[in-house]
């Protein structure tokens, strides 16, 4: 009897249940009719948990602390705010500027973890791969092997009777895999790669001391550093933030990004769609989410064979589609073509569609809810990380080890195609899907921007000095539920290009330009300020240029780098007219990649709130005096029209100092009177 008025009074809550509505959850119509179809049939996605469960007031400000067992210790502000003297405290005495910033940077720990143990894993799938360890992974892109071993110190060439000649490839790939595995734990030194960065900017690591020693010892000194009792100075607990971040944006997320190209490639433009209605009703359909395109590289692979097909035909489909979520989706988009079915908030969408034969994750960003969705179709959930399981009974473990990563994603791919015929006949597929153009980065933007022999930055610097692109933005990160998906992403991204600033994307904020069609030469004319839309059609770039996944970031400091070195821009980053954006955030990982950002001299704009409203003398230290130290700073605007005009006054400051205003006013005035004498 009490089993079953429990079981009455779980239905009324569910009934009274208030759910989202599609529209305001969403600005893409698909993801509208998804949720909808969810609602429909009684199954809750995060659209209606984020409108039954609000968020912890005191916890959105960064003001609770939970670091020891006396806690935790919450201490709101004041209504009205601070008068006079800050007098709040923790039991232990903790104030609200230690709380804030203890907070603040076990989130940069967290972030930085995330991506850095990813470039761990990758390095060390390399290392197999350099000591020939396994068949499925191999040296792909030897020039950019041999592009990348300098900045380890590891010799090209070597000298042999007094002749220079070429050093054997593998093994440069042996000694390059040694040292920058090593980057995790060397005893002694810093981080190989933070001479990458221009002089100037390695000079103020060095002399505000927060150049990083190795990419775990950071990690772990947050943690220390952060435990009751330890560091209580604001100030000094956001140097080791910073020092942590760097050791992920110059450290582990660098090493990740040129790794995976040498292993999988380095992405060169080219074309795939990007939405839901990239999942077709006939086919066997896996979607691969995540982020380390270890295993995905490997799906991709095995999916193409030709056996691999009759087996799926054999089973009733006309063959296998494969699609992304996630940055898994931006690391095989920009590698392969392969489409992308959504961004973060479309994930439980996914298995919604009834079309989903098999979802693979791996690591970050994944919703333990997904197996709850799946339960009520017939998807296979499965989990292939070590470090990433789910607690549910219908989850299916495929434990991913690269020595047999064939096997593994053949084992993987069968499952989804036997799968195929367990279909239930209401499958939902909304129509909508975007062309996209992606598998940009330094190198290709060197080519498209420079000419094939000019081969430099030269012409994207010329094009910004005379004004046709007035700067460059970085908008990157997730989606959050706590906002309408994917809205403030496009209004920031359009108000940036409709003022001829030039984006380059990655992560969610990428997929989401890729839903819009942002991701095309041809919406240049559509969206673009004149200046931009001209160098677009030109050079046959979209205004928007998709540069990978969150690791890969390292490619916008790298491509900020070669700005820097073609010249006539000043001599830092933060001399630059640039400017940084995550208009939707949500992970740890954003939280780090914002402070890499700001320490390399950008300043970076973040939507919706910031862990730090609590702490107002922490707020101001990161919002003005890391200027002083860095050249970067925090900025928040939750308004995106404002947001990106707060970016684009920041890249006119820039403009000014550099005196490059004036050229700007000039081309502006050129194409005004070219648009006088049309009319
Ligand atoms: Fe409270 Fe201090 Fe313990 Fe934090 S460390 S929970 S502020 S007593
Ligand atoms: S996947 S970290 S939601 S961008 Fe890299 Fe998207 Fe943010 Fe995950």
């Amino acid at each position: 009897m009490a089993e079953l008025k429990k079981v009455e009074e779980k239905k009324a809550v569910e009934k009274d249940a208030k759910l989202a509505d599609p529209v305001a959850a969403s600005m893409d119509l698909g993801t509208q009719e998804l949720i909808a179809r969810a609602q429909k049939l009684n199954i809750d996605t995060v659209f209606d948990r984020a409108v039954q469960m609000k968020p912890c007031n005191i916890g959105i400000q960064g003001i609770c602390c939970k670091n020891c067992a006396m806690g935790p210790c919450r201490v709101p502000l004041p209504k009205g705010g601070i008068q006079g003297e800050d007098t709040r405290k923790g039991l232990c005495g903790a104030s609200a500027n230690t709380i804030a910033a203890r907070n603040f940077i076990r989130m940069i720990a967290g972030g930085a973890a995330a991506h850095s143990d990813h470039g761990r894993n990758v390095a060390e799938v390399f290392m197999s791969a350099a000591r020939k360890q396994t068949d499925a992974y191999r040296i792909k892109d030897v020039n950019k092997l041999l592009s990348i071993a300098p900045h380890f110190d590891v010799a090209t060439t070597v000298e042999v009777n007094g002749e220079v000649q070429d050093r054997n490839v593998d093994e440069i790939a042996l000694e390059v895999a040694e040292k920058a595995l090593n980057e995790w734990g060397k005893a002694e030194g810093e981080l190989y790669y933070l001479k990458r960065a221009p002089a100037p900017l390695y000079e103020k690591w060095t002399k505000t001391g927060v150049k990083p020693r190795n990419i775990d010892r950071e990690i772990v000194e947050v943690m220390h550093r952060t435990h009751m009792g330890v560091d209580q100075d604001y100030k000094n607990l956001i140097k080791q933030g910073t020092r942590c971040s760097l050791a992920d944006g110059w450290g582990g997320s660098m090493i990740a990004t040129d790794l995976q190209d040498v292993l999988f490639g380095t992405p060169y433009p080219l074309q795939a769609e990007s939405n839901m209605g990239i999942m077709k009703e006939d086919h066997v359909n896996i979607i691969v989410h995540g982020h380390e395109p270890v295993l995905s590289e490997m799906i991709v692979a095995v999916s193409q064979k030709p056996e691999i097909i009759e087996y799926a035909k054999s089973k009733g489909a006309k063959g296998i589609q494969l699609g992304g979520i996630c940055c898994t989706a931006n690391e095989i988009f920009q590698r392969h073509g392969v489409p992308q079915a959504g961004t973060y908030l479309q994930q439980e969408l996914a298995i919604i569609t009834g079309a989903c034969d098999a979802m693979v994750v791996d690591v970050q960003c994944v919703f333990q809810n997904l197996a709850n969705v799946a339960k009520c179709f017939h998807t296979k959930l499965i989990t292939t990380h070590p470090i990433a399981k789910m607690e549910q009974d219908n989850v299916i473990h495929v434990e991913f080890d690269e020595h047999y990563a064939l096997e593994d994603a053949e084992r993987i791919i069968r499952m989804a195609i036997d799968n195929f015929q367990n279909r239930g006949s209401e499958v939902m597929i909304p129509p909508y899907k975007s062309v996209a153009i992606g598998g940009f980065g330094v190198e290709s933007i060197q080519y498209h921007l420079g000419g094939t022999f000019r081969g430099s930055y030269y012409t994207l610097n010329d094009n910004i000095i005379n004004g046709r692109i007035r700067g460059v933005a970085g908008v990157v990160g997730c989606n959050n539920a706590r906002t309408r998906h994917n809205e403030a992403h496009i209004t920031v991204v359009k108000e940036l290009i409709k003022n001829d600033v030039l984006v380059l994307t990655t992560g969610c904020n990428g997929i989401a330009c890729a839903m819009e069609g942002l991701l095309t030469p041809e919406s240049a004319a559509v969206y673009c300020g004149p200046g931009l839309a001209e160098v677009c059609e030109t050079v046959g770039i979209p205004p928007v240029l998709h540069l990978g996944s969150c690791v890969d970031n390292s490619r916008i400091l790298l491509a900020a780098t070669e700005v820097v070195k073609a010249g006539g821009l000043g001599k830092d980053l933060c001399d630059l007219p640039v400017a940084g954006s995550a208009p939707e955030w949500m992970s740890e990982k954003a939280i780090s990649i914002g402070q890499y950002f700001v320490a390399s001299g950008v300043y970076t704009v973040f939507g919706l709130h910031l862990p730090t409203a609590g702490a107002p003398v922490f707020h101001d230290y990161l919002s003005k005096e890391l200027e002083k130290l860095y050249g970067g700073r925090w900025d928040l605007e939750a308004d995106p029209v404002k947001h990106a005009q707060l970016m684009i006054a920041h890249i006119d400051k820039k403009r000014k100092e550099l005196g490059i205003d004036k050229a700007r006013e000039r081309v502006l005035m050129d194409m005004a009177d070219r648009q006088a004498l049309e009319g």
